[in-house]
């Protein structure tokens, strides 16, 4: 299951994941495969828990004509190979990519996927962090059987409300692979729900990446809005069909594809953020997608497993730290009404690593693979991007401007922001003397800062977040919605302390409840979101500073058994509504 919806009606698609596959290490003879479930990552393996290099996927699977091969996320490269030959490779573990392979002939074909996780200067994403990166294909994997030419490859669905109605803008995404002339076609769509006589014609408008491009308007007068209390949600069906050469008109539909899209505007106005005009107040936590059991391919009952939580401990938002979340979570989330914050693969990058030729290209691709992937989604109210990165420097500036100006070239109905760190004059000890350091708070629509009172420094919540304030003020930052990003403290699971000594679940919870309390309370903040909502794993290098090679923040632990500080979490959310008045 790739969605918690049906995307076609006519097309047909077939999952080849949920299912075992072959899978060796290279080098290894195909005797020794072992069988392996798809999706998976191979740390979870016995044998393969630490194991950093290439391992060959085969199955097979039986077709004939054109067909598409839809990848959700392999982890981090992937050469695809059908038959022998090589018909796709995708950089980056959390996007997605397809590949077409025309005119089959009708019988049992070979599918390889080679995936790599190794590190090094090919990879400029994944490096050795306080997360991990896994191996394997870690999300759902489909098979797509395609005719007349082209397929209808992604919708976007925008809602706009124009004098008290909603109208629904849409772009639709046609890519030809034995088409020539987009007038040879017609593109239709519609709400599902609807009957056939409501579908409308969308007008080609231009040509993009070897893509048609569609757009039109269609009237919505009749749909509730959004709201993370009644997410309400509307299937939209798109159709394309071939041109009858002698009458014009559209022939019966040969292919189609249907989206869910919910109405709701976000809007930034000075110092707030507004959903449907409304401000609102964000109580969130940060997630890694990890769980010890799977790694980062997590199977759709531990995603919903997590949203449970965080709504029973009062949240209304989740950050996808550090990187495009699986599809799945983000349905999840749409139904839910629970808001979210997603960015590109990036976190603490120095310029040094940005300086890697590398970055740019795949840092960019991430953002655009992204935003086209998950542009329909209700749930998403901003877009992030480059975590901690070298924003105080001028090379960062640089790349900061040109990601920022990219998102924004792809989607005008989000703000942007990102997450950063850079301030100084907290080092062991708070001297009074806080500096704004970051280079580039002048960009984003909302300002967001990762701060760790009483964890990496031991300052007053309070007298940090006014010093905070007051030097914002100064900034280029000044005026904008402020958001904490991150927030929090560790605590081992399990490891009670009478002293309240750091790593303790006592001092956990007393520091996050103390950290929560002054930023909900404090007038000029939009809202935090808690570092972070279960322990992960990091990769090995980071030992120093991570018990357990874990990062030990999660008010829940790897395994999801709530700490003392989820008691506090929830007295303290709970407390606190969706919106300020
Ligand atoms: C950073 C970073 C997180 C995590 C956190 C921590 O701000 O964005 O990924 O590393 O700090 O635990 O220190």
């Amino acid at each position: 299951m790739t969605r918690l919806f049906k995307t076609h009606d006519i097309r047909e698609t077939e999952e080849l994941s949920g299912a075992l596959w072959k899978m060796r290490k290279e080098g290894e003879s195909e005797e020794e495969a072992r069988n392996v479930l798809v999706p998976s990552c191979w740390e979870k393996l016995p044998g393969y828990e630490d194991f950093r290099g290439t391992c060959i996927y085969t199955r097979e699977f039986t077709a004939g004509g054109t067909v598409r091969l839809v990848f959700e996320g392999v982890s981090h490269t992937a050469t695809v190979r059908v038959d022998g030959e090589r018909r796709a490779w995708h950089y980056n573990a959390y996007t997605p990519f397809e590949a077409v392979v025309p005119d089959l002939p009708a019988e049992t074909h070979r599918l390889e996927v080679w995936v790599d996780n190794r590190f090094s200067e090919a990879s400029a994403l994944h490096v050795p962090n306080d997360y991990m990166t896994y191996g394997g294909i870690i999300r759902p994997v489909t098979l797509e059987y395609l005719q007349g030419g082209a397929y209808i490859e992604a919708l976007h669905l925008t809602p706009v409300m124009t004098g008290g109605r909603w109208k629904l803008k849409i772009a639709a995404f046609v890519t030809p692979y034995a088409a020539q002339n987009p007038a040879d076609y017609v593109v239709t769509t519609g709400f599902a729900a609807e009957d056939a006589n409501g579908m409308q014609a969308l007008c080609y408008e231009r040509e993009e990446n070897g893509q048609w491009i569609f757009t039109g308007e269609l009237e919505a007068a009749k749909v509730r809005a959004w709201t993370p209390g009644e997410p309400a949600l509307y299937a939209i069906r798109t159709l394309l069909h071939h041109r009858n050469p002698q009458t014009g008109r559209p022939e019966e539909p040969f292919d189609d594809r249907i989206e869910r899209v919910g109405f709701r505007s976000v809007e930034v106005r000075g110092n707030r953020i507004l959903l449907n005009g409304e401000t609102m107040r964000i109580k969130g936590f940060c997630r890694h997608e990890d769980h010890e059991l799977f790694g980062n391919a997590l199977p759709l009952s531990v995603m919903e497993q997590d949203l449970q939580q965080m709504r029973d401990m009062g949240a209304n938002s989740v950050r996808c730290t550090h990187y495009p979340n699986d599809q799945r979570f983000l349905d999840l989330c749409d139904e839910h009404g629970i808001l979210v914050w997603e960015e590109n693969h990036a976190r603490g990058l120095s310029e040094k690593d940005m300086r890697n030729p590398n970055f740019e290209p795949q840092a960019e691709n991430c953002i655009r693979e992204m935003i086209h992937a998950h542009y329909n989604h209700p749930s998403i109210y901003i877009w992030g991007m480059l975590n901690e990165c070298a924003s105080e420097t001028d090379y960062g500036r640089e790349c900061y401007i040109r990601q920022i100006s990219l998102i924004r070239s792809l989607d005008t109905s989000r703000p942007a922001t990102f997450a950063t760190c850079k301030f100084t004059g907290c080092g062991g000890d708070y001297d009074g003397q806080l500096q704004l350091t970051d280079k580039c708070l002048d960009l984003p629509d909302v300002v967001s800062y990762n701060m760790y009172p009483l964890w990496y420094f031991d300052t007053d919540i309070p007298t940090f977040l006014a010093d905070m304030q007051e030097q914002m003020e100064k900034s280029d930052g000044r005026g904008k919605p402020f958001l904490v990003s991150e927030i929090g403290a560790g605590a081992v699971y399990g490891w009670h302390d009478a002293a309240k000594a750091k790593w303790s679940e006592e001092y956990q919870a007393e520091t996050v409840g103390r950290q929560l309390t002054a930023v909900l309370e404090s007038e000029a903040c939009t809202g935090v979101y808690i570092w972070q909502f279960a322990d992960c794993r990091v990769s090995r290098e980071w030992f120093s500073v991570r018990p357990r090679s874990h990062n030990n923040k999660g008010i829940v632990d790897e395994y999801r058994r709530p700490k003392m500080a989820y008691r506090a979490v929830k007295d303290i959310f709970c407390r606190y509504g969706n919106y300020k008045d």
